[in-house]
């Protein structure tokens, strides 16, 4: 009962929809869209990523090895360092039980160091180890490490390759949040590097339980440097809970970047560190709210006021009957405000978690030593004068009672019973012609991007549209990480094979006409007038069709030149007596709906539909075809109230048994098809690229027979695989050629076997259809 309340709840809590346009692999690949780098050796195993858009170029971590790319219009070789573990550790690895797959070095961490070199850090088979990187200054291409300049990388990276961390690089110290043993038991937040000594949690179960860091991001407070705070993202398990044991919650904590410790107690180690739990749920009936407590991934959508960004997250809730994840976004006030509050209190063993409502020792914990706290009469310039007292509450206390709420308390996105796992997250906030919008791009776990906006309906609901959907990479594979860089207008998209840079859009692939455009609802596109272009706000008032509120071609484009989007163009389909054959018709977005209509002398009636003729998602498909199917056969969309003829195709029924002599004659042509398609890999049909789209039905009726014989091998169950089938076959130029072949022989057969009935019957003499001008 509980877990269908839930279901229905996360289900109705957003409107979900698929993606207007899915673009293969293969796609993005011929159209510019995107390029993909994998390295020079094969597994890559990509581990880091950092885009440098001020040298404009992309470093890259992955098992023994560091590249470097050029980003500009040049574009030059990678450069690759090769920087395996050091001498003797990996066998050491080995013999303390690890696998030899991760007794490597995993680098981890790419972060600019100064102005000539980056600081790296990698696993060093279980012996994390950071090295200096020199990359010149900005517009040289060099690359080079000094072996021998290797430092301990402890504290730094995690040891095991399969573990998260979080880590920023602020002032000249490195801040991250990690285990930082060999057994991945010690989890703390460390700070490294710089002049000052190293800085740690204390071990101790109320401050960190567990955790699974996620992120980490300096964020000032406002224009004193004294109270820069670092945050922290992570999930652990949550000790307040108490009867839930296992129960998971996100949080942020944070510590101030001042923060030098205590002088007695807290030695070296964080006196400001407190959290705050981040809710992302969905409302339900009854009071009953889907959790989603698992954070996957955080972005931060920097804006003008550096102290403010938006905070996207992504987070998931993973049971054996239910699967769901959610995008919430969280503003800095919110945070602040929480952390604000009352601090959350258990008296003891027997009581109940509560707000703490006794006295606050003063400065309060969490507080910065800033120009506040340091009055004349109560000096604290530092946390070492910090009193005791406040020390101990601080380390008693680290939990704040109030929790922080998403921005419209729901979240903006949720996907429910999807077959495929939201990983990662960037947001490129875009001006388009009604407002600004916040464009999602959402990495998965299956190697593709998802391209989302969310429209708020009205205050309870909002809409999420699916732009597109984009495989960035050729196989499965989960993503890794992505970065946006608004400069270039592209995704750095990392997978463990590799890195693609991906546009941010491609406007012409939506369509030629103002309505296509229009019902892209894409903010960075919009009609100019003669095609579909990249919107770019300016002062200038040249009219730009766009209207992603609504999509309503109608409206937008209603001086356009709608009747230029109808095909007008006629094709024709042979079909053979009794078999089967398919008109193909698949609109350019799955979100509309296709209608076919068979159109006898000027009489237009929907097909109806039975055991024989039936719609599929990629056409009509007649099981056997009479001669009385015989017409025109209009394939019509409607999206968005905006209809469209999309297919207009003449059927025409061949004679089954002059078509089965001539099969006889040419059993050949049979055998070799299906050698072809064992034999041929994908790679070998790829000049006939753009069949999905553009391929015409004709092919498929001219090569009927081999979809017969596809429909057998596969079954009707399984259509979608129909599609890579008939590429193989199809867009093969040799059987193309066999089928017009057969045509003709048909054409001939059947002309000599009329002129034979008309010679016996003295019919009168007809002109033969010619079939020919009506082909490919
Ligand atoms: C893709 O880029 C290549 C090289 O830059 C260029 O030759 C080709 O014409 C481009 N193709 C398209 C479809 O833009
Ligand atoms: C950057 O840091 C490296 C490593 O400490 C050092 O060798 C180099 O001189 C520094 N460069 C600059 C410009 O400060
Ligand atoms: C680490 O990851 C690899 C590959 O993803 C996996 O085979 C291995 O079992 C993982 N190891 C641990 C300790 O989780
Ligand atoms: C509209 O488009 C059709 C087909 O592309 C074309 O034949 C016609 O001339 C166009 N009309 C105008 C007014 O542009
Ligand atoms: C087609 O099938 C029908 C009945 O299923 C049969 O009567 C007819 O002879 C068949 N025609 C051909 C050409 O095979
Ligand atoms: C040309 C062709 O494939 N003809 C086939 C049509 O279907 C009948 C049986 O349904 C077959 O015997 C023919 O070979």
């Amino acid at each position: 009962m509980l877990i269908i309340a839930l279901l229905i709840t996360a289900v109705s809590a957003t409107r979900t929809s698929v993606p207007r346009l899915r673009l293969t692999y293969k796609d993005l690949l011929t159209t510019n869209r995107s390029s993909v780098f994998i390295g020079h050796h094969g597994q890559l195993a990509l581990s880091s990523v950092f885009l440098d858009e001020y040298r404009d170029r992309l470093f890259l971590g992955g098992k023994d090895v560091l590249y470097s790319l050029m980003l500009g219009p040049i574009s030059t070789e990678a450069k690759e360092i090769h920087w395996p573990p050091l001498p003797g550790n990996k066998d050491d690895c080995i013999q303390a039980g690890k696998e030899q797959t991760e007794c490597a070095n995993f680098v981890r961490l790419l972060q600019p160091y100064n102005r000539t070199h980056l600081l790296a850090c990698g696993t060093g088979a279980f012996q994390p180890m950071c090295a200096f990187i020199y990359v010149g200054h900005r517009g040289e291409h060099v690359f080079t490490m000094n072996p021998g300049n290797v430092e301990s990388g402890r504290g730094k990276v995690p040891h095991d390759p399969n573990f998260t961390f979080a880590s920023t690089f602020s002032g000249g110290e490195l801040y991250t949040g990690l285990t930082a043993d060999f057994l991945g038991r010690d989890a703390v937040i460390f700070r490294s590097m710089g002049g000052r000594s190293t800085m740690r949690t204390e071990t101790d179960q109320r401050l960190l339980h567990d955790p699974k860091f996620i992120a980490a991001h300096l964020i000032p407070d406002n224009s004193d440097r004294d109270d820069d705070k670092v945050y922290f993202f992570f999930t652990e398990k949550a000790s307040e809970t108490g009867d839930r044991e296992g129960a998971i919650h996100t949080r942020v904590g944070r510590v101030c970047a001042n923060d030098v410790g205590g002088q007695r107690v807290l030695v070296n180690k964080w006196s400001t560190f407190i959290k705050v739990r981040l809710v992302c749920s969905v409302p339900g009936p009854h009071g009953i709210d889907t959790h989603f407590n698992q954070l996957e991934d955080v972005f931060l959508l920097r804006t003008k006021d550096e102290r403010n960004p938006d905070i996207y997250a992504i987070f998931s809730t993973i049971s054996n009957v239910f699967q769901g994840f959610a995008v919430c976004v969280y503003r800095m006030a919110d945070i602040r405000e929480a952390f604000n509050g009352p601090f959350a209190h258990k008296e003891g063993p027997e009581h109940q978690w509560r707000a703490y409502e006794g006295r606050v020792p003063y400065p309060r914990p969490g507080v910065c030593p800033s120009k506040i706290t340091n009055q004349p009469g109560r000096e604290f310039g530092s946390t070492k004068d910090f009193p005791d007292s406040v020390l101990q509450f601080a380390r008693s206390h680290p939990l704040m009672w109030r929790s922080v709420q998403p921005a419209q308390r729901q979240p903006v996105l949720v996907k429910t019973n999807i077959p495929y796992k939201l990983k990662q997250i960037v947001v490129d906030r875009v001006e388009a012609e009604d407002g600004q919008y916040d464009v999602m791009f959402i990495g998965t776990d299956v190697g593709t991007v998802l391209k989302v906006i969310a429209l708020n309906v009205n205050s309870l609901e909002t809409e999420e549209i699916t732009l597109e959907e984009l495989q960035v990479f050729k196989f499965s594979t989960p993503i890794t990480s992505m970065d946006i860089s608004v400069k270039r207008q592209a995704l750095y998209v990392g997978s463990p094979s590799g890195v693609a840079q991906v546009k941010l859009h491609c406007c012409e692939t939506y369509g030629k006409a103002c309505a296509e455009c229009c019902l892209a609802r894409d903010p960075y596109c919009a009609w100019d007038g003669s095609s579909c272009s990249r919107f770019v706000p300016s002062n200038k008032r040249r009219y730009r069709r766009q209207d992603i509120r609504h999509g309503n071609p109608v409206l937008q484009c209603v001086d356009q030149n709608l009747s230029g989007l109808d095909i007008t163009e006629d094709k024709v389909v042979y079909g053979t007596e009794n078999n089967s054959t398919f008109l193909e018709c698949v609109p350019r977005s799955p979100q509309a709906t296709v209608t076919w209509l068979i159109q006898r002398d000027d009489l237009k009636e929907e097909v109806k539909q039975d055991e024989r003729v039936m719609t599929t998602e990629r056409g009509l498909l007649f099981r056997h075809v009479f001669k009385q199917d015989e017409g025109v056969y209009i394939c019509r969309t409607r999206e968005h109230g905006f209809t469209q003829i999309l297919a207009r195709l003449t059927l025409e029924v061949l004679q089954g048994d002059l078509v089965n002599e001539l099969m006889a004659r040419d059993k050949a042509g049979f055998s070799d098809a299906l050698k072809d398609r064992s034999a041929g890999s994908y790679r070998s049909w790829m000049p006939c690229s753009t069949y999905s789209r553009s391929g015409s039905a004709s092919q498929i009726g001219q090569s009927r027979t081999w979809f017969k014989d596809i429909m057998q091998l596969i079954g009707p169950s399984n259509m979608p695989h129909v599609e890579e089938y008939c590429e193989r076959m199809w867009c093969n130029d040799k059987l193309k050629r066999k089928h017009k072949g057969m045509l003709e022989k048909y054409r001939q057969a059947q002309e000599s076997a009329r002129k034979a009935r008309s010679r016996s019957s003295g019919e009168r003499n007809r002109t033969p259809r010619d079939l020919r001008g009506r082909e490919e």
